[in-house]
């Protein structure tokens, strides 16, 4: 006979946070969200940790190079989708890798024997009023001088004049040398009153330009999350099929973590991928999706350095209806979340959950880190931002972006829902849709961390953990989610005929 689970599955907004004592010290300043990535011993510290406890999906319409810088920039982390050519997944990894905050790649260049006219030309079409001046014209070559403004006067100089006669040459341009910090670079630029910085080798090919502008920007960004060379750090998605040439393809590049994406993790594809990366690579790998205990222990045993949990709440996520599997988000955290700490308490080793899929409120997000997960993982809440690789489209006045599951077939992602066998498949597990546009990731972020914050003040927790450990948390009835959002009042903004 078939085992029956007798709690029914239950999903986030069926449950509620109850406040505990809020001590004086507890305000949302003192408030750290710094949470492990990877597993740790108990007395040491894991190897990767996020300063943020956000990770954005592994999805066509979510995790590009742009979002892991924009993602990084804050705390956290993105994922590169894997379903891609393994070459282009690899550069886009080498794209963060190689993104260095503050250092620009200069992206208006010019030759020596290029007039007056070029410059405006060019100034023109970039925007850009310093002008890098290299042997080759190109962003690396040698650096013979720079363009700016007060080189030159347009209502005297002959619009043919070659850029040689007016440069600043490199004789007398002030410079950094290879491999100089940020803060180096900075003092430079203080020091001398210049607003460009170029950043040259020791052959002096032009590296990098540093701005006094973007200098101030990056100051602004206080929880990075950088390596030790100053690199944002960048995960990627990988799947149980050409793991063989695509995670040699992706280390090389200088991914930081990988993970199995895939619907369903508890499989044997799984363990024999984790031990073909444990035993060839030094590089950090996440196993899943799983629900249950038996799931997590599996990939746990497996050698996964970290388990995600979920299947089928993701928003574009249909697998529940087309095959009847899945579990409610909170219920499979719930369980897990048990297992994991005896298998703390027995082995000494920790563990992290990344709870993927479902968030639907901000506050969810609190939720499933009270229920034990370290970090979450989110598609639709990151498609929604500037950041995303997808188009942003105006339907009925709205502006709106577009948002696709791995398992449409416009992501065509039949690896991740692989269960072995000869055929392709035959039918979707997602769908193709549009979310609301909902401008920059920073302003965003910065909003959903603060009631991240602020609701664990109420929960008088400091810290993640604390908030594991601590947070009361109770059931709501289908009655009480009623009295949970405005009730019994004519809301102005619907106007008085709007029933
Ligand atoms: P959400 O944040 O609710 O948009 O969910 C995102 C998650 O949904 C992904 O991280 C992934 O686990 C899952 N997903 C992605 N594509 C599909 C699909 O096509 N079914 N599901």
């Amino acid at each position: 006979m078939a085992k029956y689970y007798t709690e029914p599955s239950r999903t986030f907004t069926e449950y509620l946070l109850i406040p505990n004592l809020s001590t004086k010290d507890c305000t949302p300043d003192n408030v750290s969200l710094k949470t492990p990535l990877v597993k740790f011993k108990r007395g040491e510290n894991p190897e990767l940790s996020l300063n943020i406890p956000f990770a954005s999906a592994v999805m066509q319409a979510v995790s590009d190079h742009h979002m892991a810088v924009a993602l990084a920039r804050s705390g956290g982390i993105s994922f590169i989708f894997g379903s891609q050519p393994i070459k282009e997944e690899a550069e886009m990894v080498r794209k963060v890798k190689a993104y260095k905050a503050g250092f620009v790649i200069s992206r208006s260049n010019l030759t020596p024997e290029h007039t007056l006219k070029d410059v405006l030309e060019l100034k023109e079409k970039t925007g850009h009023s310093t002008l890098a001046v290299t042997g080759d014209g190109t962003a690396k070559g040698k650096l013979l001088g720079i363009v700016k403004g007060s080189d030159y006067r347009i209502s005297r100089d002959a619009l043919d004049k070659p850029i040689s006669q007016f440069m600043t040459p490199f004789a007398s341009l002030i410079y950094g040398k290879q491999g100089i910090t940020l803060s180096e670079a900075n003092d430079l630029i203080w020091e001398h009153k210049i607003n460009c910085l170029p950043i040259v080798d020791e052959e002096q090919n032009l590296e990098y330009l540093v701005f006094r502008k973007d200098y101030e920007a990056h100051k602004e960004y206080p929880n990075e999350l950088l390596d030790a060379n100053k690199s944002y750090i960048v995960g990627a998605g990988i799947n149980t099929k050409d793991y063989k040439e695509r995670v040699p393809a992706l280390v090389d590049a200088g991914v930081d973590v990988l993970v199995i994406d895939s619907s369903d993790g508890y499989s044997e594809w799984q363990r024999e991928t984790i031990q073909y990366v444990k035993a060839n690579f030094n590089v950090k790998i996440g196993a899943g999706n799983v629900v249950d205990r038996e799931g997590f222990l599996y990939l746990v045993e497996s050698g996964a350095d970290f388990v995600k949990i979920g299947i089928g709440g993701g928003s574009i996520c249909i697998t529940r209806e087309q095959k009847g599997i899945g579990r409610g988000q909170a219920s499979s955290l719930i369980e897990v979340t048990e297992a994991r700490d005896e298998y703390y308490e027995q082995t000494g080793i920790y563990v992290p959950i990344c709870s993927d899929g479902g968030i639907v409120h901000d506050y969810h997000i609190t939720l499933a880190l009270a229920m034990g997960a370290d970090f979450v993982m989110m598609g639709r809440y990151f498609a929604r931002f500037d950041e995303s690789p997808t188009r942003k489209l105006k339907v009925n006045n709205n502006f709106v972006k577009e948002f696709w599951g791995e398992g449409s077939n416009r992501a065509r992602n039949w690896e991740r829902y692989d269960s072995g066998g000869k055929s392709g498949l035959l039918f979707e597990e997602g769908v193709d849709s549009y979310v609301p546009y909902a401008g920059s990731l920073r302003e965003n972020m910065e909003k959903t961390t603060s009631k991240i914050k602020s609701t664990m003040c109420n929960c008088g927790s400091k810290t993640i953990p604390q908030l594991q450990r601590e947070a009361r948390i109770t059931i709501v009835s289908a009655t009480s989610l009623v009295e949970g959002g405005a009730h019994d009042v004519i809301l102005k903004e619907s106007g008085l005929s709007g029933e």
